[in-house]
């Protein structure tokens, strides 16, 4: 499958567009890139990082992209710095998508009951029209809550996991994965289509690391273009995460992002 995916490059740091290359790779996919912004390091924990915003460069590339009928089987959006960025997706979304193509969307702006450092309701916004138009959006707690105007709760009742998702459902997406959901000492994702409900809850690792989202979301996506069943795809994206953390948590210098990569290589070189 050619999927195009649209997020920041964080130079140093293992998340959004330089995990998700190696991994869609992993899945046999090829991935085209539209840089949404060029950040020195990604903004959790780093302090006087620098900031490239791309916007301008976005209606260039696609107007090139769209002299050479260039088209994808799918669109990923991440990390989004800039709303005037939304425009620019749904155009694609639109207008360069082949037939049956999916938009899927990991509304990456927020974690532990709070937005990332810069963000705000201009972003929130933006991700939720791209929600409305999705075919799976991939939120986890915190950005279903702000997605939805649902207050933040620590503890996660039943009651609130099954508002959340009919909540997420309303804003027009035709799947939701809800990540990050967390009971009884474990922690996994859970999958709604509207009449089914799918998941899948692993030993929850500690501590947590950066970036681990959008691996998350790279291993999902990667699954679901090979037709996998929800089931083996959730079951797929917690093990990866459960392996990675479990790779780099004797590593104290190594507190930015997890290694995943000797993931990779270990279900390679058997
Ligand atoms: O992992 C999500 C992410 C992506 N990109 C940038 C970020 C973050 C999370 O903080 O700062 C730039």
């Amino acid at each position: 499958m050619k999927i195009l995916t649209v997020q920041d490059i964080s130079c140093y740091g293992q998340c959004s567009t330089t995990v998700a290359l190696p991994v869609l790779s992993n899945y046999g996919h090829e991935t085209v890139i539209l840089p949404s912004a060029i950040l020195s390091t990604h903004t959790g924990g780093f302090k006087n990082f620098t900031v490239h915003d791309l916007t301008d460069e976005m209606p260039k590339i696609i107007s090139h992209w769209k002299s050479e009928n260039i088209t994808f089987d799918a669109l990923y959006t991440g990390y989004i710095g800039d709303a005037r960025q939304f425009d620019y997706i749904l155009d694609i979304k639109n207008s360069m998508m082949n037939k049956g193509g999916l938009f899927f969307v990991d509304p990456a702006m927020a974690d532990h009951g709070k937005m990332y450092y810069g963000l705000g309701e201009e972003i929130v916004n933006g991700m939720r029209r791209m929600c409305e138009v999705a075919d799976y959006i991939l939120p986890n707690i915190t950005e279903a809550c702000f997605l939805t105007g649902t207050s933040y709760q620590e503890v996660q009742t039943e009651e609130f996991i099954n508002t959340l998702l009919e909540r997420l459902l309303a804003l027009g997406t035709k799947n939701v994965i809800l990540t990050g959901y967390e009971v009884g000492g474990q922690i996994g994702a859970i999958a709604y289509d509207g009449k089914n409900k799918v998941c899948v809850l692993k030993d929850k690792q500690i501590p947590s690391y950066h970036g681990t989202g959008d691996i998350f979301s790279s291993v999902i996506i990667g699954n679901i273009l090979n037709n996998k069943s929800m089931k083996e795809t959730l079951d797929d994206a917690t093990s990866f995460i459960v392996d990675s953390i479990l790779e780099t948590r004797s590593d104290s210098t190594h507190g930015y992002g997890v290694k995943y990569e000797q993931v990779i290589y270990k279900k390679y070189s058997k």
